[in-house]
């Protein structure tokens, strides 16, 4: 097997293929068959910022995705793209290859429609913690845009499980309710180990789990709990507040040593369905308004 399929790669393995690990602005950490660990590169700007305009009339009837489709995609991290290979500078990105599947949500800054957050993913892992920040409506909501993700498979996972209180009961059979049918549950706890087992009969090699929710409900760590050593920055406060503050700033693919790969992602401060503002009901609050 070669480099970029033990990477997640399923199709034909040609000269030119690799997956972004991480990106920064313009530049890119890409892996590859062409070289050993990870290779810089940046994208082909003619490639991505000649953006074809969409005639007014051919968008009558068609989902975002399918007018999206005919401008350039930007890449991201996950992504397999066509690159030039330069063993004596920067490679060139010239193509964001088609995703398997994505996760989008409405962009809260209103400057484009939609912001994808995390891509070719094979389990996607919407995460909540069992302390104040618990909403079974946010992960109603989280899964409702996941039925657009075009392939993997979803999994609600609560994690910070010994933290959990007497009554939490309540929480947890509602959540199961609204989760039932459309996504497999998973209950952890990344300090005590509960429920990995399963968690890492999902880490199978060569697939990709992708870990998105709030900041602070534990992403990093349990990434950092899967890869057996500190890959990831994590906050160190024991009493996380969750306001404005992201421990995990980029995107990032991870290899763990069992030939999975994670996705970390940066905590998500709203997850937005068109224009609605309505109420959530949290754990340890009577309400919460909640901009969607
Ligand atoms: N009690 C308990 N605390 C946990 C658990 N997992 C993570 N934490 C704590 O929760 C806090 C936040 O964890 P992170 O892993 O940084 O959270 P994150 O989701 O990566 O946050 P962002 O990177 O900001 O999106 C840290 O103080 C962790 O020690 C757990 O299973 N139980
Ligand atoms: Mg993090």
């Amino acid at each position: 097997m070669t480099r970029i399929e033990r990477y997640g790669w399923r199709g034909t393995v040609e000269p030119g293929i690799a997956r972004v690990v991480s990106a920064h602005g313009d530049y890119y950490h890409l892996v590859c068959n062409e070289a050993e660990g990870e290779i810089l590169a940046r994208k082909k700007k003619s490639a991505f910022t000649r953006m074809k305009t969409v005639a007014p009339d051919s968008m009558k009837g068609k989902k975002i995705s399918e007018i999206r489709a005919t401008a350039p995609v930007v890449p991201m991290t996950g992504d397999f793209v066509r690159f030039r290979h330069n063993s004596r500078g920067d490679s060139m990105i010239l193509e964001t290859l088609p995703r398997f599947s994505h996760f989008e949500r409405k962009d809260p800054t209103a400057k484009r429609t939609s912001q994808t957050l995390a891509v070719n993913f094979d389990v996607l892992f919407v995460m909540m913690s069992l302390n104040e920040n618990f909403s079974t409506a946010r992960i109603d909501r989280y899964l409702s845009l996941a039925e657009d993700r075009g392939g993997g498979d979803v999994c609600a996972v609560v994690t910070k499980m010994d933290l959990r209180e007497e009554g939490d009961e309540e929480f947890l059979e509602d959540l199961a309710e609204t989760v039932a049918g459309r996504a497999r549950i998973l209950h952890i706890s990344s300090l005590t180990g509960e429920g990995m087992d399963e968690v890492r009969e999902l880490a199978a090699p060569g697939r990709t789990l992708a870990f998105i929710g709030s900041s602070g409900v534990g992403k990093s760590t349990l990434l950092n709990a899967l890869a057996g050593e500190e890959w990831a920055a994590v906050q160190e406060i024991q009493e996380w507040s969750g306001k404005g503050r992201h421990t995990t700033t980029s995107r990032e693919l991870v290899m763990l040593p069992c030939g999975a790969m994670v996705i970390d992602t940066p905590g998500i401060r709203e997850i937005g369905m068109i224009g609605e503002t309505d109420e959530i009901r949290l754990k340890g609050e009577s309400t919460h308004r909640w901009r969607k």
